[in-house]
Parts: structure tokens; C-alpha cells; sequence
């Protein structure tokens, strides 16, 4: 996980080390070996320059837009790093800038933090929740992980089949059905989806269930029809929550999705699959924050476990742990 990423943060931290070096030795004004003990003092007493701290940054903007960071949460980690480099601490270099990274990534995951099911607690019940996203980000499984942990804390868990487009779609839900044992609402291929939404949760209110997870067919966001066609599900289901669902993989791509569908449909927050076969970490980094819009899991495996509240310590201890 985030091994690219990792590499090139790496990188920039030695790079402050070798280039504090530099500048101690070009001080005086000629290029002396210096013993350990000296480099260790001279390195004390020297700050970085500000020709310096521009070129870091660089390197920095450069490694961070090669790993897919959007160019928001670049800009953001890149002030946070300057300002404090710009401090008048005496630590090395290298600790200094390892120091100013990670604490730049810490504040900005931060901001991604909310917990979902305290969230939830505030919804009267049935609370009816709605995915979206691009084909083959993850929404079923999504769902299916959703309706496994709310079953475990004892929830009673209707889903609606509203993908009725994709052949195979529905025979997917039944198998996690049978599995997770929650109620499947279906209706025959090529149904209306607003339809099965509907019926979903009017099946939640007659028999007291807690949720309704509303399914949708994968659209590509400028697929107009499509942008409408959910529109009007949302429009029928009047939704608690609307969750976008996009693939780590994609990088950069989940983000400008995410923007789209936020604009169509308006989205409450963010649910980032497949971060366990991602090395970049550039979407899991700044999906939250370029949207403004929560994290709420992030998808680390297939398994049903495998979906995990988003928590920035965690994605701090991957992307900066040995
Ligand atoms: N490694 C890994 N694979 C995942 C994760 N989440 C989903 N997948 C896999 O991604 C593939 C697509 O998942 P689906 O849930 O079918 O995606 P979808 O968005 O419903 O796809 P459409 O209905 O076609 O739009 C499946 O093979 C899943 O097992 C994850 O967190 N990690
Ligand atoms: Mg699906």
C-alpha cells in the first residue's frame, strides 16, 4: 500500500539531508571533508535557505503530482511545509522536513474524518442511503461490506436492487443476500430503478428496518442520460445520504468524478475502494479534501471486514511507518 508514494516522500527528506550538507561545506568557501562530529555541529547552526526551502518545494509539488495528489491538497501541503520550514528550529534538516510532511498529511486527513454512524444516529428511521459512481468502482461490494457491519451491530438492513441495467447485477446482491442474510428488493432486468427504491423502502417502514442501501447502475459521469436517470431516483428515494464510491486506483480520475457527480447529485460523502492494491495514495490522500466532503471507509480488501472507518492516524502509520 502507498509504496510509490512513500518512495518519493523519502526522497525529498534525504534530499533536505544532502543538501543541508552541501551548504555547510560550500560556507566555507571551500570544499573541506568535514569529521562527523563537525557536520553534526555545523548542521545545528545553519537553517535551511530559502533557495533551499523553493527547491524542496519543487521537488515536493513534483513527487506529490506523480503520486496523484489533487492539486488542492498539493497546494495545501506545500504552504503547510513552508511555513514550517520558514521557523527558526534548529533540528536537522532531514527531521525538520520528515516533521513538516507528515504533519502537512496529518491536518489535511484530518479534515477527511467523520464518523459515520454517529452520522447516522441522527436520521429518523428507516435512514435510506444511495450510492453512486462510474462502472466497477466498487458500489456492490460497498454495499454488501455496509450491510454485513450494520447486520453486525444488529441493525435490520433492506437493500434495493437499483442496478437493473447490468445483466448479472441482481444475481450479484442475491448471492451477498444469502450470505449477509439482509432483505434484497428486486425487480425484473430493465425496470425502472426509481421503482425498486421506492418499494425498498416502503418495505423498511412497513416492517421497522433501520436502512435502506440503494444500489445503482455504474455511469460514466458524462453520460447525461444516465446523470439524469439518478437524479430522478434521488428525487423519488429522497435519500439521508448520498455516498460516491470511487477506486483508489484511479487517482486523479476518482476525484474529478467525484466533483461531477457532486455537481449532478449532490454527494455527503466518500467511500474509497481498493486502497489495498494502491501504491500511489494520491486519492486516498486528497479525495476528502478536494471535494469537502467526508471519507466515510475506505476498502482494503473483498472480504466483508475489509471496509474500515476511515481514520487519518491509520493512513499516516502506511504512508510514513516503516
Ligand atoms: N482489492 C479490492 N477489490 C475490491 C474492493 N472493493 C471492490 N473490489 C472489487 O472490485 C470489483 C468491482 O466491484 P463491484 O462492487 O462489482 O463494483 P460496482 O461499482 O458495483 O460495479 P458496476 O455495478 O459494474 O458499476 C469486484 O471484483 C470487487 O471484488 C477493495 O476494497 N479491494
Ligand atoms: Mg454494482
Amino acid at each position: 500500500m502507498f509504496k510509490f508514494l512513500k518512495k518519493k516522500l523519502k526522497k525529498i527528506e534525504e534530499k533536505a539531508e544532502r543538501s543541508e550538507e552541501e551548504k555547510v561545506i560550500e560556507g566555507k568557501k571551500e570544499v573541506v571533508k568535514l569529521k562527523e562530529e563537525e557536520k553534526e555541529e555545523k548542521r545545528a547552526l545553519f537553517g535551511l535557505s530559502e533557495e533551499k526551502i523553493e527547491e524542496l518545494l519543487w521537488d515536493l509539488e513534483i513527487a506529490l503530482l506523480e503520486s496523484d495528489v489533487a492539486l488542492e491538497a498539493v497546494e495545501y501541503i506545500k504552504e503547510y511545509v513552508k511555513k514550517s520550514l520558514s521557523g527558526s528550529s534548529r533540528k536537522d534538516a532531514k527531521s525538520r522536513v520528515e516533521d513538516a510532511l507528515r504533519n502537512a498529511i496529518s491536518e489535511l486527513l484530518k479534515k477527511a474524518e467523520k464518523d459515520f454512524f454517529e452520522t447516522v444516529e441522527e436520521f429518523e428511521k428507516p435512514v435510506v442511503i444511495m450510492f453512486v459512481g462510474v462502472n466497477g468502482s466498487g458500489k456492490t461490494t460497498a454495499i454488501a461490506k455496509l450491510a454485513y457491519s450494520l447486520k453486525k451491530k444488529g441493525y435490520g438492513v433492506v437493500v434495493a436492487a437499483g442496478d437493473t441495467f447490468r445483466p448479472g447485477a441482481i444475481e450479484q446482491l442475491e448471492r451477498h443476500a444469502e450470505r449477509i442474510n439482509f432483505k434484497l428488493i428486486k425487480h425484473p432486468p430493465g425496470s425502472d430503478p426509481a421503482a425498486v427504491a421506492y418499494d425498498a423502502i416502503e418495505h423498511a417502514k412497513a416492517r421497522h428496518k433501520d436502512f435502506v442501501l440503494i444500489d445503482t447502475a455504474g455511469r460514466m459521469q458524462t453520460n447525461i442520460n444516465l446523470m439524469e436517470e439518478m437524479r430522478k431516483i434521488k428525487r423519488v428515494a429522497s435519500p439521508h445520504l448520498i455516498i460516491f464510491v470511487g477506486d483508489a486506483l484511479t487517482g486523479n480520475d476518482a476525484i474529478e468524478q467525484a466533483k461531477k457527480f457532486n455537481e449532478v447529485v449532490g454527494i455527503d460523502g466518500v467511500i474509497l475502494t481498493k486502497v489495498d492494491a494502491d501504491a500511489k495514495g494520491g486519492a486516498s490522500i486528497s479525495i476528502a479534501y478536494a471535494i469537502k466532503k467526508p471519507l466515510f471507509f475506505i476498502g482494503i480488501g473483498q472480504g466483508y471486514e475489509d471496509q474500515i472507518p476511515f481514520k487519518a492516524e491509520w493512513m499516516l502509520s502506511r504512508i510514513f511507518g516503516s
